[in-house]
């Protein structure tokens, strides 16, 4: 009895782990790998920053055994965010560290294994760092609120530029995409103090994030 309830396990485990040559793989078994980074306020920019509370969502049509099929879906949805500044627009970046010992501060630069200069999120590689995601902007119905979804072609969830553990920051300013034409603004598009930041944690399902009210047109939700 025994036996068979370990061949049957252990033939599960094979079924799952094993690809058809016999490689072990990743699993990505929906055609989609998911990761989640939830934003804490920066310690070390208490004013601005203490009420903030958000979620980045991402979403990437992968193969069954995890290679890079599509484009990355970055869905970011923050709230409590200080308009004492007037800023409207906010720089978004994935930075290179985990490392939050130091709030925010500690996450390093922008993630820039290709050792260029900052950009935007839609320059050519070459003229951006992976983790240019460019600036979410804050609702017109709701100030303090961001709901935003872009699309990535070059930040991957799976193998090559994979930004799996690695720090998302929100900041204070807007990025000037590096068209600022000083020297801060080709490392850091003078997006200026970091207000939240997360680690970015793979995850195997789609969390719901219909939790705002996106920032679009009512007509568009009519329907007929
Ligand atoms: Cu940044
Ligand atoms: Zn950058």
């Amino acid at each position: 009895m025994a036996y068979t309830k370990i061949k049957f396990i252990l033939g599960t485990i094979a079924l799952s782990f094993l690809t058809a040559d016999g490689a072990i793989s990743t699993s990505c078994p929906n055609g989609y790998a998911y990761a989640e980074c939830h934003l804490r306020p920066n310690p070390n920019a208490k004013d601005l920053a203490s009420t903030i509370n958000g979620t980045v969502y991402f979403r990437q049509r992968v193969t069954t055994d995890c290679r890079r099929l599509g484009m990355l879906r970055i869905r970011t949805e923050i709230q409590g965010i200080s308009t004492k500044d007037g800023a409207f627009s906010h720089g978004l970046h994935v930075h290179e560290s985990n490392d939050l010992s130091n709030g925010c501060e500690s996450m390093g630069p922008h993630l820039n294994p290709f050792k260029t200069n900052h950009g935007s999120l839609t320059d050519t590689v070459g003229l951006r760092h992976l983790g240019d995601f460019g600036n979410v902007l804050q609702s017109r119905r709701k100030s303090g609120t961001v709901v935003d979804t872009r699309y990535d072609y070059l930040a991957n969830l799976v193998g090559p530029n994979s930004i799996v553990g690695r720090g998302v920051v929100f900041h204070a300013k807007k990025d000037d995409l590096g068209l600022g034409g000083d020297a801060e603004s080709l490392r850091t598009g003078n997006a200026g103090a970091r207000l939240a930041c997360c680690v970015i944690e793979q995850t195997t399902k789609e969390k719901d994030f219909d939790k705002f009210v996106e920032n679009i047109p009512m007509q568009a939700h009519i329907t007929h």
